[in-house]
């Protein structure tokens, strides 16, 4: 029929099969193929039934997300001609089934529900997660779904976005078998049954009978819409996925579907799936980098060893365990390493008790973490990862030590947040092996994975690294050597104004909550207390002679650690805490201790509105961005928003801080950020590439773009 979609027969069966590599997604050429395909098999009386497959590995993941753009123009605003191909699959004559592997999602899940029979393998995976990119199903996936699997499943597919596996599917009744053995065959088996028994086509849209009634409708509808308010805050899609269902129980297929048209179009046009759009595709730009191609050589990682069994350490050694990878644990005192393993235990059982993993898998890779006090056995390991306390000299004893027990291509790798991974490297005899493995708090949860290159780093450490943060089920994204490299480099201004505000006469409480309403996880000042006052107190120490005496400081924190309130592990920081897993109480004695420091400074108070406390806050990341872009620390605008919704809590939605503020639009970033100069002095004073792109009438987007990178 066509070199994306074509028609070959079995007989009295039509096999349709889409070729659009690597995820059949329904790009131009898709639905005109499947509808060409479609028709034949209506004008043709020699055929009898039809089997519509996907090649290669996968049904069809969906509408094709880099058409969104051009969709959101008011000429194109009928769900890119989808919904009449859907109606002219159901329309056939006779009956087709979709047969299904790999994924049937979104716009994919849409076609298979328009066939009248589905059939798939066990391993298939099936889902409308629209909402994850900020939009609804537009394809009538939120009219035909209910009808199959009824209202409640409905209702959680379309509004969490989570697919479901092929045997829950069944169950649900949106496939009708499973067949274990050759797709091609069970398909054309399930469709000469149909044509013996002479099933008419069986059509989604007249299926009626799981479409409930209202009162127990009424109640699954508001209990989705409060788990969608907590579990998806301050996002747009859900809420409008569960109304679009809401209309297949209560209106007519088609006008079923107009209203989900008018919800798609409203969340397709809304900056929140912009954003999400911009971190799927950021996802994957961040694994292109210029230099490290697909040639480039990767060492398999069979083998790990980590030094150190802190809570970092730990959390790092779970990774490669629940990766399959043996991992020796090594510390420096047996009370130190029984106390790191314990906690790993700790957090296995906790898993096992919320039901994440079984006692069996937490037990096996429990056994994958072999603890040691000395580094016997690291010369079998491929990558060597130090993850002691930050400082400069102790993390020089440790790789000059790896140096020597290492074999000679293995990795060494630095958990180091700040530190200069040249000078760490200094003392190995194999600088270009070392690099920064920088790692979130928790670990074993958290997904960022921040590779530090240094100077001499070669290209196959790096595609090692990369390819390795995939296997650990982390984003990997590549940055350079620079004081707090991207992640804590911004985050060191972002801390700063925190608390500059609550100088200037904000509350603690008052500048967390305008954050968190905003949409970050937590608020600043609350996730210093997380993270441990003290361990930023370290670093400024460390760094301390590098500072300008001349600039503002913001001392409260530095007086805080002084009395020993280190955050939540001491019971107090910026807020008290009485009991483990309870929220921060805000504490007068800190509120009076601001004052009073603000008054010793000469620092007139006074009320500061949660918009300005939000600009003071976002604009620094950045500004701060802009700058390391500028010197070539974060490879594009889309690297550094990617470690920050995957590192920091930026709420995706958003699409991160640089996309955010292409959202706002940089000459308005840019002008607030002249006015914070002029009113806070020159640590405000504009990254230049800001005010260039300001000036422009320029996006980061397109100075990615301008570059060869980004989405
Ligand atoms: C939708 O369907 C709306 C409908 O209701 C209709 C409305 C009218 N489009 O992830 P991978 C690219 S919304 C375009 O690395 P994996 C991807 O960018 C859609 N491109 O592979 C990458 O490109 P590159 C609903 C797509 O095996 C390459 O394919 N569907 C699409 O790790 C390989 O992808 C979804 O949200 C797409 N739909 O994972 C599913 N999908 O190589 C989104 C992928 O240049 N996709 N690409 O970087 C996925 O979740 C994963 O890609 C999947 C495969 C699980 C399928």
């Amino acid at each position: 029929m066509s070199e994306l979609v074509s028609l070959i027969r079995q007989g009295d069966i039509a096999i349709i099969t889409i070729n659009n590599p690597p995820v059949n997604a329904l790009s131009p050429g898709v639905p005109e193929g499947i509808a060409a395909s479609v028709e034949s098999v209506n004008d043709d009386a020699s055929i009898k039934a039809a089997v519509l497959i996907g090649g290669g590995r996968t049904f069809i993941a969906g509408a094709d997300i880099k058409t969104f753009e051009s969709m959101r123009s008011p000429e194109n605003r009928r769900g890119a001609g989808l919904l009449p191909l859907l109606l002219a699959i159901e329309n056939c004559s006779k009956p087709v089934v979709a047969a299904i592997h790999g994924t049937a999602f979104g716009g994919g899940l849409e076609v298979a529900m328009s066939c009248h029979y589905r059939i798939a393998v066990p391993s298939a995976q099936l889902g409308q997660p629209e909402v994850k990119l900020g939009i609804i199903p537009g394809a009538a996936g939120t009219q035909r779904l209910p009808r199959l699997a009824g209202v409640q499943k409905a209702v959680e597919m379309c509004a969490a976005g989570n697919p479901v596996n092929a045997a829950d599917a069944l169950r649900s009744g949106i496939v009708d078998r499973l067949t274990e053995g050759d797709l091609v065959e069970g398909a054309t088996a399930f469709a000469r049954e149909l044509i013996e028994k002479g099933e008419a086509p069986r059509r989604t849209r007249d299926l009626k009978t799981k479409l409930g009634d209202e009162s127990a409708n009424a109640a699954i509808f508001a209990i989705a819409r409060e788990t969608a308010k907590k579990s998806a805050r301050g996002q747009l899609a859900p809420l409008a996925a569960i109304d679009a269902v809401e209309a297949a129980t209560k209106l007519s297929f088609e006008e079923g579907c107009k209203r989900e048209t008018e919800l798609f179009q409203q969340c397709l046009q809304s900056d929140q799936s912009k954003g999400l759009i911009h971190v799927f595709f950021g996802e994957r730009a961040v694994s292109k980098i210029p230099g490290v191609s697909k040639d480039t050589r990767v060492s398999d990682i069979k083998r790990a060893a980590v030094v150190g069994a802190g809570t970092m350490g730990g959390g790092i050694a779970m990774n490669y365990a629940n990766a399959g990878i043996p991992v020796i644990l090594k510390e420096a005192s047996q009370e130190f390493l029984d106390r790191g393993l314990a906690t790993i235990k700790k957090n296995y059982d906790t898993s096992v008790k919320r039901g994440r993993f079984t006692q069996e898998y937490a037990d096996q890779r429990l056994a994958l973490i072999t603890p040691s006090l000395t580094f016997d056995g690291f010369e079998d390991c491929d990558i060597a990862v130090e993850a002691v306390f930050e400082g400069m000299e102790l993390k020089k004893q440790v790789f000059a030590e790896l140096d020597k027990v290492c074999k000679p291509g293995a990795v060494l790798a630095s958990n180091t947040s700040t530190l200069d991974i040249d000078e760490i490297a200094s003392v190995t005899s194999r600088p270009q092996q070392v690099i920064g493995h920088h790692f979130f708090s928790p670990a074993n949860v958290m997904r960022l994975l921040e590779i530090v290159r240094g100077k001499a780093t070669s290209a196959e450490v790096i595609a090692t690294s990369m390819a390795l943060a995939k296997k650990l089920k982390k984003i990997g994204v590549l940055v350079g050597n620079c004081r707090g490299f991207v992640g804590n480099r911004m985050f060191a201004p972002y801390q700063r104004e925190a608390q500059f505000l609550v100088e200037e006469g904000a509350r603690i409480e008052q500048v967390d909550a305008a954050l968190y309403d905003w949409g970050m996880a937590m608020g600043p000042l609350a996730v210093a207390d997380l993270a441990g006052l003290d361990v930023s107190w370290r670093i400024r120490k460390e760094f301390k002679h590098l500072e300008d005496p001349s600039l503002r400081y913001p001392m409260v924190a530095d007086r805080l650690c002084e009395m020993g309130r280190y955050g939540q592990k001491t019971g107090a920081g910026w807020y008290r805490y009485e009991d483990r897993g309870k929220g921060p109480i805000p504490d007068p004695e800190v509120q009076h201790l601001i004052e009073q420091f603000a008054a010793e400074a000469g620092i007139k108070r006074r009320e500061i509105k949660a918009d300005e406390i939000v600009e003071r806050i976002i604009y620094a990341l950045v500004n701060e961005g802009a700058r390391i872009i500028e010197e070539g620390f974060a490879l594009r605008a889309v690297d550094i928003d990617i470690i920050y919704v995957y590192g920091y809590g930026f709420p995706a939605y958003r699409g991160g801080p640089m996309f955010y503020a292409d959202t706002v639009g940089l000459k308005k970033v840019y002008d607030r950020i002249c006015d914070f100069e002029r009113e806070h002095g020159v640590l405000w004073s504009p990254a230049p590439l800001l005010k260039q792109l300001a000036e422009e009438g320029r996006t980061f987007a397109e100075y990615d773009r301008g570059r060869g990178g980004g989405n």
